[in-house]
């Protein structure tokens, strides 16, 4: 245990903070608690579902989402001070990661900081980050996978003076898609794991084995739905107008890859990904998003034939390219890599505005850092359980390494390196507090999810496949405090794939 730091000191001190007495500019309350949507004909489906109320603040803020079981659409800007009340109405312990915004860490939501029933937490900070595709969902201790899956999540978009210089698709231009696999039973209830994921034998005693080997299996592998709701609903169809679309995309799905391509083979137009605007647009056959991820895409519908339809799909790819441990037992219905048909997109006979994008579309404040000092972090599978720098997630332990100046630059070599009988799997790796750069990516066999992979622009969570070294970029957040670092496999991120991160 040389080098590790206990912490509970700190986690006292939270304590004694008060919270800040400013005016914010943004102020709600947003509820978690259990809720019935109808999501399939027939019985509706029992979820858990965020709620927001708007105290203070521009209209438009908070913009719910009907017939989903979603939490509502938050609209933020650059520079506002916001401040959020989270009521905790689940009957068990949770907090709110705001994913992809630089917070101090009182507001990040880090497990330690989780409510129990009942009980409130509140958020202040000030929106540092640059206009972006962000999202909200619960982060507490083992309990993550099961609580987004349940239905906790929603989008948070952030706005600036940079981005409405362009005067990109906006109002009824700009199509949420939220891209999450469940299954459902013939009650047309949200089917999961019958225990909380754990590591074998890591930590924790060990997996629930209520569910036998072919559970233990799926957790390992990450949970996989057979059917992907877009948007909180199953199979949407929607009426779009001959107009220029702004899509803002998230895989919200606790493990799938999606590889995601137009039906009528028009290129992806990416103008943005996890760190906002790109510098320029970037047009590919497809386009990856692993869980935790987000990608900002133009789609052109301008010039389509009114009784057209175009449909969103995911690509299909072999299963060993996003990866597994193996099979014991677990088949999943709807494996990694099956070709999905996603979301159908009606032309009606309206004739909407078109959108030319220029060249340049921001400004990246950006530069490589060949000197930085260089940190290793080995991805590893060992005794039934994954590991991130060859441990799992304790509460109060931070190492050496995991220890950064704030607003310093380092380097990260992130090695997926499959275990001695050659299993790996892709995992997406997100640092919170910080958007970093993919320097370079060496290693690993062909992989078809690598074509939709783009690394350009800032990033918070990076894939790396199987076989892979990903050489990428911080400066870590000027907020000092305890952050995370952990794989956005859900399941994999509450067996333990998850370190703290101590900025100084
Ligand atoms: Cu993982």
């Amino acid at each position: 245990m040389l080098g590790l730091a206990p912490l509970g000191h700190l986690v006292r001190s939270f304590e004694w903070q008060p919270a800040p007495a400013a005016t914010p500019d943004v102020e709600i309350v947003l509820t978690a608690a259990p809720a019935e949507v109808s999501l399939r004909p027939g019985a509706p489906t029992r979820v858990w579902q965020f709620h927001a109320k708007l105290v203070r603040g521009p209209a438009g803020t908070v913009t719910p989402m009907p017939g989903s079981y979603l939490g509502p659409m938050l609209r933020l800007r650059k520079g506002q001070r916001v401040r959020i009340h989270f009521e905790n109405r689940l009957g068990e312990p949770s907090i709110v990661h705001w994913h992809g915004l630089d917070v101090p860490e009182r507001a990040d939501g880090h497990p330690r900081l989780a409510v129990d029933h009942g009980r409130d937490y509140t958020y202040d900070f000030e929106v540092g980050n640059r206009a972006g595709t962000c999202w909200y969902h619960p982060h507490p201790h083992m309990r993550t996978a099961a609580q987004v899956y349940q239905g906790l999540a929603g989008l948070l978009l952030v706005s600036d003076a940079e981005e409405e210089a362009l005067q990109l698709p906006a109002g009824d231009g700009e199509l949420p898609c939220v891209l999450q696999d469940r299954r459902f039973d013939a009650k047309n209830q949200l089917v999961y794991l019958n225990a909380a994921p754990r590591g074998g034998m890591g930590r924790g005693g060990g997996m629930g084995m209520g569910g036998g080997m072919g559970q233990m299996m799926e957790a390992m592998n990450g949970w996989l739905g057979d059917t992907v709701l877009v948007n909180g609903r199953v199979q949407p169809s929607l009426d779009v107008d001959r107009r220029t679309y702004r899509v803002r995309m998230l895989n919200g799905s606790n493990a799938r890859f999606y590889k995601l391509a137009w039906s009528d083979g028009a290129p992806m137009t990416v103008i943005g990904g996890d760190g906002g605007l790109l510098d320029r647009p970037r047009t590919q056959r497809a386009l990856t998003l692993a869980p935790g991820q987000r990608a900002d895409v133009l789609l052109d519908l301008s010039t389509r034939a009114a009784g057209d339809s175009v449909q969103l799909l995911s690509l299909g790819f072999p299963a060993d390219h996003a990866g597994s441990v193996g099979m014991m037992g677990a088949t999943p219905p709807v494996p990694q890599g099956a070709p999905l048909t996603l979301m159908r997109l009606r032309l009606s006979g309206r004739q909407g505005a078109r959108v030319r994008l220029p060249d340049r579309l921001s400004t990246l404040d950006w530069r490589a850092a060949p000197a930085a000092p260089v940190r290793r972090v080995p991805l590893t599978f060992m005794r039934m359980t994954w590991l991130l720098d060859g441990r799992t997630f304790d509460m109060d332990e931070v190492s050496g390494a995991e220890t950064v100046k704030a607003g310093s630059t380092q380097v990260w070599e992130i090695a997926n390196q499959p275990n001695p009988m050659g299993m790996a799997m892709a995992h997406p790796i997100h640092v919170h507090g910080t958007q970093f750069r993919v320097l370079s990516r060496t290693g690993g066999s062909a992989n078809a999810l690598r074509e939709g992979i783009h690394d350009a622009g800032g990033t918070d969570t990076v894939v790396v496949l199987p076989g892979e070294t990903v050489r990428v970029q911080f400066t870590f957040s000027r907020h000092p405090g305890l952050y995370l670092y952990h794989c956005h496999i859900l399941e994999h991120e509450d067996m333990g794939m998850m370190r703290n991160l101590r900025i100084t």
